[in-house]
C-alpha cells in the first residue's frame, strides 16, 4: 500500500497546534491531551532533552506527527527563527497555545529582583506577543485559526507580594481581549483560560528559586492539576466553529480567592 506523506495527510487530518512551554506542567498534560486527541503537534521549549522524550512517547502511544522546536520565547529573534523554518503542513497552524509563562520571585515591591521582573516580563508578556504576532499572520492569511492563552486568577485578582507576576497576568487578560477585537473579523478565535493554583507543574518551585520547602504549597488542599487545565483548553478549543470562549477561570473547589484557600487537608485524595 502506497505510503501517506505528511502533506497528504494534512488534508485528511487539518488539525495542528502549537503549544510553548510544552516541557513540563499545563504545557506538557496540553500536548499529551491533544495528541490523544488525534492532533499534530509542534511542542516548543527551552529543553530539548525533555521534548524529544516527549515527542517520542507521544509518537508511540497516539501515532500523531510531533514536531520539537527548542528556542528561548524570550528572544524575538530566536521566536522569529522558529517558526520560519516549519515546512508545508507544519505552517498551518490552526491552534496556537500561549502556555509558556513562569512567576519567579515573591517579595514586596521595595525588595523584589528586578532580574525576576524582566524574566517574567519577557516570557509571559514579550514571548507571548511574538509567538502570536508570528503566528497570527499565517492565520489570517488563511482565514482561519484559534489562539487561547493561559492567562491566571492572578490576571483577574492581585495578592500581596504578586505584583509583578500579577501585572504580566493582568497583561495576558488585557491582550486576550484586544487580539479578539482585532482578529474577530478574520475569522480567528481568541480565548484564554484562567487557573487559579495547579500542582504538578514546576511552578512553585520557579517561583521560591529551587527552595522545596517554601515549593510546597499544596500539601494542605486540592488545587487543580495540569490534567484538568488541558481539559479546559481542550473544552474551549473544540466548540462548535460559531462558539468562542472568552474566559474560563477555575480553581480547585477548596480555593475561593487568590488569598481564600481551605487549607484545612486535602478533601479530594
Ligand atoms: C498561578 C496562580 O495564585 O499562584 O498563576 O498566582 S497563583
Amino acid at each position: 500500500m502506497k505510503k501517506i506523506k505528511f502533506d497528504d495527510m494534512k488534508s485528511l487530518f487539518t488539525r495542528v497546534a502549537l503549544v510553548t512551554g510544552a516541557s513540563s506542567g499545563i504545557g506538557k498534560a496540553t500536548a499529551t491531551l491533544f495528541a490523544k486527541r488525534g492532533y499534530h503537534l509542534i511542542i516548543t521549549g527551552r529543553r530539548e532533552q525533555k521534548l524529544i522524550d516527549l515527542k517520542a512517547k507521544l509518537k508511540r502511544k497516539y501515532a500523531v506527527k510531533v514536531k520539537v522546536l527548542v528556542f528561548d520565547i524570550r528572544s524575538k529573534k530566536a521566536c522569529k527563527k522558529a517558526i520560519e523554518s516549519l515546512e508545508g503542513p507544519w505552517k498551518n497552524v490552526d491552534i496556537l497555545i500561549n502556555n509558556a509563562g513562569l512567576a519567579k520571585g515573591f517579595a514586596p515591591i521595595e525588595s523584589g529582583k528586578i532580574e525576576d521582573w524582566e524574566t517574567m516580563i519577557d516570557t509571559n508578556i514579550k514571548g507571548l506577543l511574538y509567538m502570536s504576532r508570528f503566528i497570527t499572520q499565517g492565520m489570517v492569511g488563511r482565514g482561519s485559526g484559534h489562539v487561547i492563552n493561559v492567562c491566571s486568577t492572578a490576571g483577574h485578582e492581585v495578592y500581596p507580594n504578586g505584583n509583578v507576576y500579577c501585572a504580566t497576568k493582568y497583561a495576558v487578560d488585557a491582550l486576550s481581549k484586544s487580539m479578539r477585537l482585532d482578529l474577530a473579523k478574520k475569522g480567528i478565535r481568541v480565548s484564554q483560560v484562567s487557573p487559579g493554583h495547579v500542582e504538578q507543574t514546576e511552578f512553585a518551585l520557579t517561583r521560591f528559586d529551587g527552595d522545596t520547602e517554601r515549593a510546597k504549597i499544596y500539601e494542605d488542599f486540592n488545587p487543580l492539576t495540569s490534567k484538568d487545565v488541558a481539559e479546559l483548553i481542550y473544552f474551549i478549543a473544540t466548540r462548535a466553529k460559531h462558539i468562542n470562549i472568552h474566559d474560563i477561570v477555575a480553581s480547585g473547589s477548596q480555593q475561593a480567592s487568590s488569598t481564600v484557600i481551605d487549607r484545612s487537608g486535602r478533601k479530594f485524595d
